[in-house]
Order: C-alpha cells, then sequence, then structure tokens
C-alpha cells in the first residue's frame, strides 16, 4: 500500500526541507510527498523550486495565500496513494509516527487513525491557552458527534485514500481539522487513536494558528457535525 503525505506550506523556510527529509526517513516504503506551498514569502517557494526532481516528490504553488485547507485541497486533487496523512511543515510533529498508524489502515482494522498529543507520550510543555483549547474543542466535538477522542485537532489523521479523496471540503483554513472529523464521523467511519510525540513550537518561531481559529472551530464542528449534510 502506498501512503501519500501531504504537506501544505506557509513561510517555513527553516523547517520544510527538513520535515521532506524527515517523511522520506520514516519508515514506510512506498510513499509519495505533495507539498502545496500556498504562496509564502519567505523565501519558502524558491527553496522548494530549487530541490532536485524526484518521482516521490510533487510540488504545487498558490498565486496568492488561501489558508491551510485549501492546500490540503489542492494535494486532493494530486494523491495518488491508497492511504493519506498531513504532516505540517514545521518540526511539531515527527514522521517517525507514521509506521504504527499506517499498520492499522493496511491490516483493514482502521479506516482513519488519529494520532493524540494527549494520550501519555513526550510533550514539550505547551502554554495552558493552547492546551486548554484543545482540550475545550475536543470535547465539543466529541459531544456533536458521539465520537470519543482525545485529540481532535491533532495534525495527524491517517486516512484511507478512497475516503478522503470522496469529501467535498470546503474549509480553506485551519477549519479542516474539526470538518474532516464530522465528516469520518458521519461517515461511521472506524477510527482508532494512537499516542504519539508533540514539540510545541512558539510563536516567534512561526506558529499561525491563533485564537480567532479557536473560535470559528466551534462554528464548524457545529456546522459539519450538525448542519451541513453534504459528505
Ligand atoms: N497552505 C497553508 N498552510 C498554512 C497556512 N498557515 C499555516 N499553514 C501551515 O499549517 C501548518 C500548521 O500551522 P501551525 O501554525 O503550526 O498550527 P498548528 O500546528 O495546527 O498549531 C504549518 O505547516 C503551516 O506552514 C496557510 O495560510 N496556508
Ligand atoms: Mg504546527
Amino acid at each position: 500500500m502506498k501512503l501519500s503525505v501531504i504537506i501544505p506550506v506557509f513561510n517555513e523556510v527553516n523547517t520544510v526541507c527538513h520535515v521532506i527529509d524527515a517523511v522520506r526517513k520514516c519508515g514506510v516504503k512506498d510513499l509519495e510527498i505533495i507539498v502545496v506551498d500556498d504562496c509564502s514569502t519567505d523565501g519558502t517557494t524558491a527553496l522548494l523550486d530549487s530541490l532536485p526532481p524526484s518521482p516521490d516528490l510533487v510540488i504545487a504553488h498558490h498565486d496568492h495565500n488561501q489558508g491551510k485547507g485549501a492546500g490540503i485541497r489542492t494535494a486532493q486533487k494530486l494523491v495518488t496513494g491508497d492511504v493519506v496523512i498531513i504532516q505540517d511543515a514545521d518540526l511539531e510533529y515527527s514522521p517517525t509516527e507514521f509506521p504504527q498508524m499506517f499498520q492499522l489502515i493496511e491490516e483493514g482494522k482502521a479506516d482513519a487513525v488519529f494520532g493524540s498529543r494527549y494520550s501519555g507520550r513526550i510533550i514539550l510543555v505547551d502554554t495552558w491557552i493552547h492546551y486548554k483549547g484543545n482540550q475545550w474543542l475536543t470535547g465539543f466535538s466529541n459531544f456533536c458527534s458521539n465520537l470519543h477522542l482525545t485529540d481532535m485537532e491533532t495534525c495527524y489523521k491517517m486516512i484511507r485514500a478512497d475516503l478522503f479523496k470522496s469529501f467535498h471540503l470546503e474549509c480553506n483554513r485551519f477549519g479542516f481539522e474539526p470538518e474532516i472529523t464530522a465528516k469520518l464521523s458521519r461517515l461511521h467511519a472506524r477510527i482508532y487513536e494512537v499516542p504519539i510525540a508533540y514539540t510545541a513550537r512558539p510563536y516567534d518561531e512561526g506558529k499561525k494558528i491563533g485564537w480567532k481559529d479557536g473560535v470559528a472551530a466551534l462554528w464548524y464542528i457545529l456546522k459539519y457535525n450538525w448542519f451541513v449534510h453534504r459528505i
């Protein structure tokens, strides 16, 4: 089975190449990497264009900044693998987690596997507001979906590609996380969670998600669990 790793990138010149290298070394043999550069302004675009062409690497560019969700939507059309995962272009998550997640889908047990940052593995001490915000959003999402997740907002959502490609995705920014969680729940997908390590980065190292995204997430949780029926 082939794994398609989607890397949405906006202004990550210091880390994006390290992330691509780490994905290549993750331990899953058959993989493709789809990088979507969202009109970066810090040199990321030129850096990506200078990488040697390789059959495992696809690079797409947006001509204006649209957000992480829009980047994932662009990649959705390019996926050729059997299983998909989103990998942020920073170093908060480690691709060494992929094999344990991949195995659950390969064995036919799971339709989707979420990597949970809050179930016991290494976590570099995060801010109270980020940690609590994630807990509250996960709790509200669970209430609306009747799932029992410990980390809805995790970037590590590994999904069967046929399901992923069938989704009509709408959110342009970080609303992608509640949207896809709600859509998986409505499909009654078999979702597993595995504990993953997480190294939180501060805003001065380029973190872009903010409190407004947290407030918007509340609306997206309601919208995609209760109001919008199209999956
Ligand atoms: N395509 C795209 N990606 C973005 C944008 N803003 C952030 N990202 C990417 O989304 C990922 C997550 O961003 P981050 O601020 O670390 O949020 P968090 O990891 O979800 O808390 C990183 O890989 C960013 O480069 C954007 O406007 N467009
Ligand atoms: Mg991040």
